[in-house]
């Protein structure tokens, strides 16, 4: 038997304009390039998974004539997608089918609309597939494979197998993937990541982390990790275990965190002597007016605002830059939101920004408040679910508003010289913080 992983990778933006204006300024270029090669970590998971007498191969949907669909040879496709390739994922599914070959697609998109999936795939995963890979296949040998398989979300990580990174062209990516936690103890209304999957907050084991680095290392000598988590280091007893373990394995990273990592000092130690560079935190607003209602456990994310300047600056200061993220088009946003984003990311020298407009992803809340409010726009573009094209009738604004002004802060936001002041700035503060250090 032999299996096709077809991966539905790059980047996605439907706004042509922006897309435009993005090419010409080296701060987004910049991180675009960072963010565009990235492997599927779920499909090398689920070929570790694979018996070994079942052949598999991994591709990147762009190497796939998606017009013709050449014989591969595969017995059975899958397919994993997130919203923003479904359609595409949907095409090539028919294709494939048209051919003869059965599809099964999983991934964040088939979790959150499994039945219309179901419309283009002979069998549909929701949730983690760890668990019902091994039984799907040995179905699909036995030609029975099912029309669905449900992750039930309680995969313990202390059984999570090898990724096979060795199936990867190591040389096509600038950086790979390790999974250290999946899920996140907060609920955000637009969250459309792996809380979608698990609805607990899990750790995989430090031993099984390290083997993963060591993995990495033994087919790409300098690697640049990047932790495929959406909150890092939330339980600190497996965070300060992994990271003096990871302090030992040299490598540079870059993670996902929210802001309660700045309150701990040791941990954000620990963090820079493991080789943490960067740390994406998710800040969504710069007023605190966005942030209302937000999280929809506790109403946590209001409650960090007046927090968030001295934050960033105490985890720059450990010498781990911060991309401060920041949601645009959020309820409470009117449109002096987008002076507010610079001015903040001016007065605490954010070493990078990233700013993308709400999104109504299926499966989450706010797609379902939007929908019964009677506000989404492009229902079923799933294409469109990009972060960067505009889904929804915003409130405080008009939707001219917003998409000139988010285009207008990105061109401001980007620019070589206030890319360079930031940068500066933030030089200049870990420098003053480093001569404060050595003084106490
Ligand atoms: C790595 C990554 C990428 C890589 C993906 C590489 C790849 N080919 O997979 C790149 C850079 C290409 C990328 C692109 C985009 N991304 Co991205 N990305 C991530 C990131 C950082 C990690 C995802 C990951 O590796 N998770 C770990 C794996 C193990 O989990 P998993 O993929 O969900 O897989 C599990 C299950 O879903 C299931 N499964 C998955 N696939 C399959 C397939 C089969 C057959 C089966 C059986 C099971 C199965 O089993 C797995 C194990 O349990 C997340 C944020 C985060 N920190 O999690 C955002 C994230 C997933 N991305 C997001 C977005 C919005 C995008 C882009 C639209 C950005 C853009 N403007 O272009 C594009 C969309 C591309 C597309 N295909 O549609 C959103 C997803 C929203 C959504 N629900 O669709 C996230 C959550 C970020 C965010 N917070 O907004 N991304
Ligand atoms: S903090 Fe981030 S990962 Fe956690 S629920 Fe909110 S958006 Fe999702």
């Amino acid at each position: 038997m032999k299996v096709g992983l077809i991966a539905m990778s790059g980047v996605r933006v439907q706004d042509a304009e922006l897309m435009k204006l993005g090419l010409t300024l080296p701060g987004f270029v910049e991180r675009s390039e960072v963010i565009a090669s990235l492997p599927s970590l779920s499909l090398l998971t689920l070929a570790a998974l694979t018996p070994s007498d079942v052949e598999v191969s991994y591709h990147e949907v762009d190497d796939i004539d998606r017009d013709v669909v050449p014989d591969l040879g595969f017995d059975l496709v899958a397919i994993s997608t997130m919203t923003a390739q479904g359609l595409d994922a949907y095409a090539l599914a028919d294709r494939f089918r048209a051919s003869g070959v059965p599809v099964v697609m999983g991934g964040l998109h088939a979790t959150c609309v499994p039945d219309e999936c179901g419309l283009h795939a002979d069998c549909v995963v929701v949730g983690e597939g760890e668990k019902v890979w091994p039984t799907l296949i040995e179905d699909a040998r036995n030609g029975r494979l099912k029309s669905r398989y449900d992750g039930d979300g309680a995969f313990d990580f202390a059984d999570a197998p090898m990724p096979r990174f060795e199936l990867l062209d190591v040389n096509r990516y600038n950086r790979l993937t390790v999974q250290t936690t999946r899920g996140c103890p907060h609920k955000c209304d637009f969250c459309a990541s792996s809380i979608m999957l698990t609805k607990g907050y899990k750790a995989k084991p430090v031993e099984k982390v390290i083997a993963e680095i060591r993995a990495i290392k033994a087919i790409w000598d300098r690697p640049f990790i990047e932790l495929a988590d959406d909150n890092s280091f939330m339980m600190r007893g497996h965070a300060y275990e992994l990271l003096d373990a990871m302090a030992k394995e040299r490598v540079r990273w870059f993670t996902e965190c929210d802001i309660s990592i700045a309150k701990d000092e040791v941990l954000l130690s620990k963090m820079a002597a493991a080789g943490c560079r960067q740390v994406l935190v998710g800040l969504e607003s710069p007023v605190s007016d966005g942030l209302d209602g937000i999280e929809t456990n506790t109403n946590w994310k209001l409650a960090q605002y007046p927090k968030y300047e001295q934050a960033v600056r105490t985890i720059q200061s450990h010498g781990i830059t911060v991309i401060g993220c920041f949601v645009l088009g959020l309820d409470g946003h009117t449109p002096r939101v987008f002076d507010a984003v610079y001015d903040f990311a001016a007065r605490t020298n954010l070493y990078d920004v990233q700013v993308t407009l709400q999104t109504p992803f299926p499966g989450t809340g706010l797609y379902r408040r939007l929908e019964a409010e009677g506000r989404l726009t492009h229902p079923g573009r799933w294409d469109r679910c990009t972060l960067f094209d505009l889904n929804y009738e915003p409130i405080g604004m008009t939707r001219d508003e917003l998409v000139d002004g988010f285009r207008g802060l990105v061109s401001r936001l980007y620019t070589p010289e206030f890319v360079k002041q930031r940068r500066e700035g933030y030089h200049r503060e870990l420098h003053r913080f480093r001569q404060q250090h050595r003084a106490g």
